[in-house]
């Protein structure tokens, strides 16, 4: 995989000190996540639907990220899942996703993880340039990190992508999303894929999934739905690792649908899930 073209940075930045920075405040808010988890989680509110729970950690753990992020860069866009987007002056927008995972947070589950990425151009996934990011899991600390054309870690050691031989031995990572119009599609979309693999894995979140898939721990991994502060670390992490990330019919990974994985397997999966209108393209409706 050729990273992207490294765009022009302000301040003498670098994409290692961007990358550093992503650690540092990825792991920070890991703590505070990890060591502030009371026995029983409750939801402070829901958002999309009454099963998309935002948590009182989802909140303080953006705080913390905010606050860092101000004191280090305070010329920096801020883009997060909690809170109100903050304009910048610096062309650099910071991605953030508290808590990825968060019903898994709510119910124990151990996969959830700060993401925190750092981008160039329009915060959004159709057009940004992802400089660097880090997906640390909170349950196991596992800390991914990646910086645009430095390649991909896990706790510091490169990963690259694995070398499955065929769609029918891949490991698929997926989701699904919190509407029930939504999920059904998504179910009649699995019926298409699952004959297809050696099994699907969802293990409710993305940015996790996309760092396994980045670590040959998944083969390939697909989902719709994903809004760009699940996506942005994990992707970097992907494609800094060897793997494509994309959308369907020739298009860049976006809400719509993002496919990932060695590309000659991606492409055979994107062949299934537009046949399966997966993206949605011939049922607008469902949203
Ligand atoms: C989650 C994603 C996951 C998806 C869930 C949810 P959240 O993000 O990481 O892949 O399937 O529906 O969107 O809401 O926990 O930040």
């Amino acid at each position: 995989m050729i990273s992207p073209a490294l765009p022009e940075l302000p301040d003498g930045v670098t994409v290692t000190d961007l990358r550093d920075l992503a650690v540092r405040l990825a792991t920070a808010a890991g703590v505070l996540v990890r060591e502030g988890r009371p026995d029983r989680v409750v939801v402070a509110a829901t958002k999309s639907s009454d099963v998309d729970p935002v948590t009182v950690m989802d909140r303080a753990s953006e705080d913390l990220l905010r606050e860092m992020i101000a004191a280090e860069r305070p010329d920096d866009a801020i883009l997060g899942e909690e809170g109100d987007d903050v304009a910048g002056t610096s062309g650099l927008t910071w991605v953030l996703d508290p808590i990825d995972g968060t019903v898994n947070y709510l119910y124990g589950v151990a996969s959830w993880a700060v993401s925190v990425a750092v981008v160039a151009g329009p915060p959004e996934p159709a057009s940004w340039t992802v400089l660097a990011g880090c997906v640390h899991s909170v349950a196991d600390g596992r800390t991914w990190s990646a910086g645009l054309g430095e390649g991909a870690t896990r706790d510091g050691v490169p990963v690259r992508v694995g070398t499955p031989t065929s769609l029918g031995s891949c490991l698929v990572g997926t989701g699904f999303g919190y509407d029930a119009a939504r999920r059904a599609h998504q179910a009649q979309v699995l019926t298409q894929v699952l004959p297809k693999i050696r099994d699907i894995r969802r293990l409710g979140s993305a940015a996790i999934d996309l760092c396994l898939l980045a670590d040959g721990s998944l083969d390939l991994y697909y989902e719709r739905g994903l809004n760009p502060w699940d996506m942005a670390a994990g992707a970097v992490v992907a494609s800094e690792a060897g793997a494509v990330v994309t959308g369907l019919r020739g298009g860049p990974a976006t809400h719509a649908m993002t496919v990932a994985g060695p590309a000659e397997l991606v492409a055979q999966l994107a062949e299934i899930l537009e046949a399966a209108d997966a993206d949605g393209a011939s049922s607008p409706e469902i949203g």
